[in-house]
């Protein structure tokens, strides 16, 4: 059995002792702090909001907290845009509140993670500031300057060095007329990329994860790690991408992604920041490979213990991308999930549904329906939740919060939604069509306030919330979710709970069941000196009957968790479940 997550809160110490490996059995909680809970009326998240409701965390059974950024920033991108490692911004707080916060999660007996964003700085850093005053600035090499391409006039259209397409919309090339030259950035032209390749810059990378260590914090959750070693050529130039259809960029990507020096980079930061820290360090790899991502986390290997992959929430990105979103296919779903288990069962993967990037679960693959929200939501955990890695919840997840409904460009606030709206306008697209696409997808969904009360502004604001509150708060909100034995947010409690009580939720290998079956998502966990345990989730809103060949034993054992208390008995090896049911067994 595994230790009580929970530490004695009574011992001096508020500082948890860090086992190596304690972050096998743990569970995460993502707070974004700007929509997470304002203390002081101005309408924005702050620290004080996340102190004056991490009870709320605790008693969810949470073990680590992942704060995204708090650092002083002009918020072009929300705080992923960084202009000081070493502070806290104005709007959320002092780094004596974050002291306080530091000090609170861990009298909670939780760990707190900070977010790492060390592809790109703000272009307001000291750092770039000085990079762009001239070609000869001592910091010229710690960002990616180059010439116009030959025979083109520098800020004319076509004379980027490379045809990259940003990730939030144009060119990954910013002009700058006065020193005569273009900057790269993957982002947006305010987020312009680090040049890892000069030591001096990893140096005071790493000198910055030490102060935050000193601080007390508990790990990392590094943003686009696997971004940062671009693959140059011998003369430091860069490659054009394929074409992107529609537009006159190209794919930068394979330039970019996985890039040569990723490892020896990752490895070199363990060894000169947390070789004897036992923090949590987890990769944020947009498309990162199964291969690349054994090699993240091979232990031996000494880079990162997990990673954020991104297969699964890309599998209904139709044709023209995340913009133009289909059904999923449940079949693809289990399979990609499987290939990933098995994948990784000598390294460590990361489990989510949402983060601040990504749709609400509920509306995008459950069913946010009055009739079946609640199940839908229990039962996208539970097929998550019961799987081997790390889980992460976002704030609002486990109450089963869904999409923002938004039905103008007025109502949006992200740089990726408006760049890309702007983007579609100057091409001539009708924009109802464009506003249909990004509705579904923005990650504006995930950013409204956390719902904490039926009051006017769900209880996260006294004065004017930043974004627009989900007007179902008065029915979705932390205050009835917790008097409500029945909820999403206990059912996830319960989540919490096996994970920490069984050792095979931790530990055990997978197997998947029934890959074909279109409405059902099964699968077994076993290890030995333990019951298997078996997972049976209905992903549909129709009822569905399965035959689990050889599980009639799991199938009449220990119910350890069930969204539906009504629940059909199996017969032998025939279960039937309703819409959405789902339960997980002992046997
Ligand atoms: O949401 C995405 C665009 O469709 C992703 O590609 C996202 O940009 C990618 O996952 C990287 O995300 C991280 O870095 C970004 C920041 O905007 C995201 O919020 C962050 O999670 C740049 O720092």
């Amino acid at each position: 059995m595994t230790p009580p997550r929970h530490l004695d809160t009574t011992a001096s110490t508020p500082v948890p002792d860090r086992e190596p490996g304690w972050w096998r059995s743990a569970v995460v909680y993502q707070v974004y702090p700007r929509s997470f809970a304002d203390s002081d009326g101005d309408g924005m998240g702050d620290l004080q909001g996340i102190i004056d409701h991490l009870d709320h965390i605790a008693e969810l059974g949470a073990d680590v907290v992942w704060l995204s950024p708090i650092y002083r920033s002009p918020q072009d991108d929300n705080g992923y845009d960084i202009s000081d490692y070493q502070d806290v911004d104005p709007m959320f707080g002092t780094l004596e509140d974050l002291d306080r916060l530091i000090a609170a999660v861990h009298e909670r007996g939780m760990k707190l993670v900070m977010d790492l964003v060390v592809n790109h700085s703000s272009d307001e850093h000291p750092w770039f500031q000085e990079s762009r005053s001239g070609r000869d600035s001592a910091k010229r090499d710690w960002y990616v300057w180059r010439p116009p391409r030959p025979g083109h006039t520098g800020g004319e259209p076509g004379a980027e060095p490379t045809n990259w397409h940003s990730f939030f919309s144009g060119s990954t090339w910013e002009w700058d007329e006065a020193s005569g030259e273009y900057y790269l950035h993957l982002f947006s032209r305010k987020q312009p990329d680090l040049n890892w390749e000069n030591p001096e810059v990893r140096e005071a990378v790493h000198a910055m994860m030490r102060w935050w260590l000193d601080r007390g914090v508990d790990g990392f959750r590094m943003d686009v790690i696997n971004l940062i070693s671009k693959e140059f050529g011998p003369d430091g130039g860069l490659p054009d991408g394929a074409a992107k259809p529609g537009t006159r960029y190209g794919d930068g990507s394979p330039f970019y992604m996985n890039g040569p020096r990723n490892h020896e980079f990752l490895h070199e930061m363990h060894r000169e920041v947390y070789a004897d820290a036992a923090i949590l360090t987890v990769a944020e790899t947009p498309g990162v490979t199964l291969e690349h991502a054994r090699l993240f986390t091979d232990p031996a290997r000494r880079e990162v213990d997990m990673v954020f992959q991104f297969e699964h929430v890309g599998l209904d990105h139709g044709p023209g991308g995340k913009w133009d979103l289909s059904p999923l296919y449940l079949p693809d779903l289990k399979l990609n999930l499987a290939a990933w288990q098995e994948g990784l069962a000598d390294g460590w993967n990361s489990l989510y549904w949402n983060n601040h990037d990504q749709p609400r679960v509920v509306s995008r693959w459950g069913d946010d329906s009055p009739e079946h929200r609640v199940a839908s939501a229990k039962t996208l955990g539970t097929v998550l939740h019961m799987m081997r890695g790390t889980p992460y919840v976002y704030q609002g997840e486990e109450l089963g919060m869904t999409n923002a409904g938004f039905t103008s460009i007025e109502d949006y606030r992200d740089i990726e939604s408006l760049n890309h709206y702007r983007e579609q306008l100057e091409h001539g697209a009708d924009p109802a069509a464009v506003l249909a696409g990004i509705a579904p997808v923005s990650r504006d969904n995930a950013r409204t306030p956390m719902q904490w009360d039926d009051s006017p502004a769900a209880g996260f604001t006294t004065g004017t919330p930043w974004i627009a509150v989900n007007p179902n708060h008065t029915e979705v909100n932390a205050a009835a979710a917790r008097r409500d034995p029945g909820s999403v947010f206990h059912h996830y409690r319960r989540l919490h709970e096996l994970r920490h009580t069984h050792d095979v939720v931790v530990d055990g290998s997978f197997r998947l069941l029934l890959p074909e079956h279109e409405q059902v998502f099964a699968y077994t966990r076993t290890l030995a000196g333990s019951p298997t345990l078996l997972v049976v989730a209905n992903m549909s809103s129709q009822p569905a009957t399965v035959t689990l060949a050889g599980l009639a034993d799991q199938l009449a054992g220990e119910v350890l968790l069930t969204t539906h208390d009504d629940g059909a008995p199996a017969q032998g090896e025939e279960l039937t479940l309703a819409p959405w049911e789902s339960r997980v067994l002992l046997g």
